[in-house]
């Protein structure tokens, strides 16, 4: 009888990190070579200095074109008006002309063809941002709450976001060499072979690791759903500490039952000062006890998940040096972002602008650029909903912002219906080479028709978090969602339902597959029975879970 015995053998990953632990590969040489695209070996190198090797999947039946996805590392989301106009501008040159505002913060660029790729790299650099380890097996993009409230717990939350940040960034002389010098480090020279990063090691981590801090009562970044996270605990304007959550992430495959959707555990309470050395300690433990066999299985939820809490609180105990308190009270009430003009606590004004699916283009791109060059002193704050926020605007500059917005039909009031306002998608198709079906360019159409159906059963107005991935993977975050679209097939969607308005509840598969023209048909009934049967005030996500779910198993 055949049996299926876990891989016992590295990873084709490991074996590469351990052959060139600068993470240079060929790519300043291959770049130098004038061919238009980067071998296999050379493309997961490329991830750890924040790139991807892609083709344009519209084009492909007409020949492969490559095209690369270039992501900032933007610790926070937070850019001066400057930084932004340097990214609009790379946008422009080397770009499809757009900017893609992430998940985690950041701004993707699309479309890139390689003689694009350094000087993209190199400008980002010289407005003082970065894209090393944007993507790769180590931490990514580290997450602080966007809305500019500008108090002093904040702006200490904010501050400890860089310090991890920056204390958790690998220490690789190749990013310098290929990206700044133009450079082809030598990888058999004994310094590049022998090269050990003081936090990472030789071979990084298993996989991916993400980090998010998050203020309560608000969770608009998702935080159990990151490696790692810190709750702040805030009193009287004083953070006091953190909360350690452990242990959350996404990522599944269809049909993999060993892949699966998990929610950070929350294992105990630290004070502010021993903020790094816990960042270190639980990174350093997905670094040893992560699984470097099975990519699918590398990430530090099937750790904790595998292990148990009290191993995880004794590692960190033991590499931090402290003994972590039980963990304080604290409430999540709502993830979603402040849209229109909001007055912060020092005075000045902040303006959350809606960006469709976190695309900036065309007119808001122009207007973005316009408020940009002639308000250097905001900042542009990036928001885990693929949103944008202007901040630090003064009571003078507030109507000349929203007259030349308005003038490109930029709304700043009513900027979206209630369920735009609340979904988002994946990129998915023409660029990600993951991609199963179409999510960013199909997830606007459906929800049209899904504000249809709910009009007519007098649910309009009516807020439910809906979000699409192309593929199981949860980029956007789907297994959060009221409802999620997890693409299967092309023109064909998983349904999940029964999120919550939190983000501290998972949602669970409804439909195995709807076809694109039965999801009318499929919805109604569920939303018809929900405005007939929910509490007063209950959520859609609420009710799915309470009672029409439970039906369905
Ligand atoms: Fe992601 C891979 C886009 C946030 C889980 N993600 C990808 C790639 C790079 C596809 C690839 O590997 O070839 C996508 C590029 C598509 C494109 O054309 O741009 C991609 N992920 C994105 C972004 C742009 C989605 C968005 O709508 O904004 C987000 C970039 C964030 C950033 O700025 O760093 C993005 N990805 C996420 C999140 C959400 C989060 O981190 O809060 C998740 C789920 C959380 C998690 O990590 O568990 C996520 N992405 C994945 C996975 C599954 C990992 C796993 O555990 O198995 C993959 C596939 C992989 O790594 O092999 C993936
Ligand atoms: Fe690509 Fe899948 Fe991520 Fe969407 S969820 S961007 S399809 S990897």
């Amino acid at each position: 009888m055949a049996t299926t015995e876990a891989p016992t053998k590295l990873s084709h990953n490991e074996i590469i990190k351990d052959a060139i632990p600068t993470l240079a590969g060929t790519i300043a040489s291959t770049i130098a070579s004038g061919t238009d695209h980067f071998s296999d070996d050379d493309n997961q190198f490329l991830k750890f200095h924040g790139s991807y090797q892609q083709d344009d999947r519209d084009l492909r039946k007409t020949g492969k074109k490559y095209i690369m996805m270039i992501r900032g590392r933007i610790p926070g989301g937070v850019m001066t008006a400057k930084q932004w106009c340097v990214f609009d501008q790379l946008a422009t040159d080397y770009g499809n002309n757009t900017l893609r505002i992430t998940t985690r913060q950041s701004i993707q660029f699309h479309g890139v063809v390689m003689s694009g790729l350094r000087p993209l790299v190199a400008k980002i650099n010289e407005s003082l941002l970065s894209t090393l380890a944007a993507c790769g097996d180590v931490n990514r993009n580290v997450l602080a709450p966007p809305t500019p409230a500008y108090t002093k717990a904040r702006e200490q939350v904010f501050a400890d976001c860089h310090k991890v940040a920056l204390a958790l960034a690998p220490q690789t002389k190749a990013y310098h060499s290929i990206w700044i010098d133009g450079v082809q480090l030598d990888n058999d020279a004994a310094e590049n072979k022998n090269f050990v990063d003081p936090l990472y090691g030789k071979t990084y981590l298993p996989r991916k690791f993400k980090i998010a801090f998050a203020i309560p009562p608000t969770n608009d970044l998702d935080i159990f759903t990151n490696c790692l996270g810190f709750i702040a605990i805030v009193e009287n304007d004083k953070l006091i500490g953190y909360n350690l959550a452990v242990g959350g992430g996404l990522g599944r495959s269809h049909g993999n039952e060993q892949t699966y959707p998990r929610l950070a555990d929350v294992i105990g309470f630290f004070t502010p000062d021993k903020l790094v050395d816990v960042a270190k300690a639980v990174l350093t433990i997905h670094r040893d006890f992560g699984d470097r066999t099975d990519r699918k299985h590398a990430r530090l939820k099937y750790v904790v998940a595998e292990r148990g809490v009290k191993f995880m609180q004794d590692e960190v105990n033991q590499r931090a040096g402290i003994t972590l308190a039980p963990a304080r009270l604290y409430q999540f009430t709502t993830m979603q972002d402040l849209l229109g003009w909001r007055k912060a606590v020092d005075g000045s004004w902040f303006l959350g602008l809606f960006v469709n699916m976190g695309r900036v283009k065309d007119a808001q791109k122009t207007a973005l650029r316009q408020v940009a060059e002639k308000f250097p002193n905001i900042e542009f704050r990036l928001s885990a909903n693929q949103n944008v926020i202007l901040a630090n605007v003064s009571d003078a500059d507030k109507a000349t912002i929203t007259a030349l917005l308005n003038a490109a039909a930029v709304k700043t009031e009513n900027q979206a219906t209630i369920l735009h306002a609340a979904s988002m998608a994946c990129p998915s198709l023409p660029t990600c080479g993951l991609g199963l079906a179409e999510s960013e360019r199909y997830l606007p159409g459906l929800i049209d028709r899904i504000e249809k159906v709910c009009a007519d059963l007098g649910l309009g107005g009516e807020e439910i978090i809906i979000r699409s991935t192309g593929c199981p993977n949860g980029c956007a975050r789907p297994y959060i969602a009221e409802i999620a679209f997890v693409g299967k097939a092309p023109g064909r969607y998983q349904v999940w339902l029964g999120g919550n308005a939190s983000g501290t509840r998972l949602n669970r598969v409804w439909k195995d597959v709807v076809k694109d023209p039965d999801m009318e048909t499929e919805l109604r009934p569920v939303l018809a029975r929900f405005a007939k049967e929910r509490n007063s005030g209950e959520r859609f996500g609420d009710w799915c879970d309470r009672v029409f779910l439970k039906e369905q198993n």
